[in-house]
């Protein structure tokens, strides 16, 4: 299949933006998506967060199964602030500011000794689409972010006032290039790059092909699938199942490859998650 690159300018903007800003946070959510926690985490924006605490958000943990909590511990073996959660739930607030208290504790008590009042500050980062705005608006109470669920709602980079803490909502950020093509596919999955720019029918193949190997019975049990040897005998039975038939008795691939993408990222197929922590030990967080 063909390359997946995608960089598009308002990025070097938002990334300049957000190393302006750095000197003024406090720390950094790294928000990243359950189901494909290493595809998500963007590593160029280590050198952005210079030696900021970091807190890696696991975030859309509703859609994920057991697999990703494998990287809640790996993260937390390498001695970094982890949580896993799902921010479209009221009750995930109390969490995350549980996690940013711990984090800013000793600066708290520091700043009260000296009898001040500190707000501290974080910058919500991540690639496109993981749910950094959602984040931000669960934790100030109020819409004020805006969301979406494509790639590049975001757009400009502000403050908004989330209780003790002031949190700026940025764009999402993607690495320049991709050197990793399976973990690229992963992110064109789940919605993290604008789907503008993919072939569709790659993607569904490409799909199909890993689920096949990881979640098969979830093939069986939504489109009847019991025959995994090849990519395209699946999609086609996607299309058969969903009534995705052309009037000379074609397949319509791209209603097929339109419904699949739709199921797997509303979570229909089942909980998933696409890497193994066992597989990134020594992946430097
Ligand atoms: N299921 C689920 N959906 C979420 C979660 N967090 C965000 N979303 C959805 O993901 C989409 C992208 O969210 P948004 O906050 O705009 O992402 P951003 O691009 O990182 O700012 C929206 O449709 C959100 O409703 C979550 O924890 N679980
Ligand atoms: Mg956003």
């Amino acid at each position: 299949m063909k390359n997946i690159q995608w960089f598009p300018g308002h990025m070097t903007k938002a990334m300049r933006d957000m190393e302006a800003k750095r000197d003024l946070c406090d720390g950094v959510i790294c928000v990243m998506d359950a189901r494909a926690p290493i595809a998500t985490v963007n590593k160029n924006l280590n050198k952005i967060f210079g030696g900021k605490p970091v807190l890696y958000v696991l975030n859309k943990s509703d859609l994920a199964d057991g697999k990703a909590d494998g990287f809640v511990k790996l993260i937390e073996s390498k001695g970094k602030y982890c949580v896993k959660c799902d921010s479209t739930n009221i009750s995930t607030k109390r969490l995350l500011t549980q996690k940013l208290t711990a984090m800013t504790e000793e600066k708290r008590a520091r700043a009260e000794a000296k009898g001040l009042n500190k707000t501290f500050r974080f910058m919500v980062a991540g690639i496109p689409n993981t749910g950094k705005s959602t984040i931000v608006n669960l934790l100030s109470g109020q819409k004020r972010a805006k969301t979406g669920d494509k790639a590049g709602v975001t757009r400009d980079v502000r403050w908004l006032k989330c209780g003790a803490f002031d949190l700026l909502d940025t764009p999402g950020t993607m690495p320049p290039s991709f050197d990793n093509q399976n973990l690229a596919k992963h992110l064109a999955y789940i919605g993290s790059i604008n789907d503008d720019i993919l072939d569709m029918d790659d993607i569904a193949l490409e799909l199909l092909g890993e689920l096949a190997e990881q979640y098969p019975a979830y093939l069986t049990e939504r489109y009847g699938v019991t025959d995994f040897s090849e990519k395209l005998g699946m999609y086609e039975q996607v299309c058969e199942r969903r009534g995705f038939i052309l009037r000379g008795g074609e397949f319509d691939y791209e209603r097929g490859a339109k419904a699949l993408i739709d199921d797997f990222r509303k979570g229909r197929l089942g909980k998933i998650c696409l890497e193994n922590a066992n597989d990134y030990q020594d992946w430097e967080f």
